[in-house]
């Protein structure tokens, strides 16, 4: 499989309850490499920009202001077949179904304040990448 690069967010209920390092553990255990990271605060639009996709869903609004609530650590996470990887080291979006021993599973709150995000597919990995990182604070 392909050395491949996904965009992660740990999101403000994980950054607020002090966990950035427990879930970079969580990462790198499964052997994923944080190539690049960086702790932000983003405003709502700046939130509603990276999650447009979701614009005509009904917890929109809502997922906006959360992710402008409290700082973010934005990071690329590189390893074979990555986008994947970091998607079960993640567990499912509501953590109530979430598999044992993944993010979501052990740190989540809810299905909206569910501590991660994670890149779905190479095209948007690349977007998201884009969105966050220039090339030059990509040092591999
Ligand atoms: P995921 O790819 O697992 O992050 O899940 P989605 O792209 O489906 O959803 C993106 C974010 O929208 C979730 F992380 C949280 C929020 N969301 C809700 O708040 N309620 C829902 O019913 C579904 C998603």
């Amino acid at each position: 499989m392909a050395t491949e690069r996904t965009l992660s967010i740990i999101k403000p209920d994980a950054t607020k309850r002090n966990l950035t390092g427990k879930i970079n553990a969580k990462f790198e255990d499964a052997g994923l490499r944080i190539v690049a990271q960086k702790r932000i605060q983003l405003t709502p639009a700046q939130a509603g920009q990276f999650y447009a996709v979701h614009k005509e869903r009904p917890f929109y609004g809502e997922l906006c202001e959360f992710m402008a609530s409290a700082p973010v650590v934005v990071q690329v996470l590189e390893g074979e077949g990555a986008i994947a990887k970091n998607r079960e080291v993640m567990g499912a979006t509501n953590p109530a179904d979430a598999a044992p021993g993944t993010i979501r599973a052990e740190f989540a709150e809810s299905v909206g304040e569910n501590s991660v995000h994670g890149s779905d597919a190479p095209e948007t990995a690349k977007e998201e990448i884009a969105f966050f990182f220039s090339g030059l604070e990509l040092v591999g």
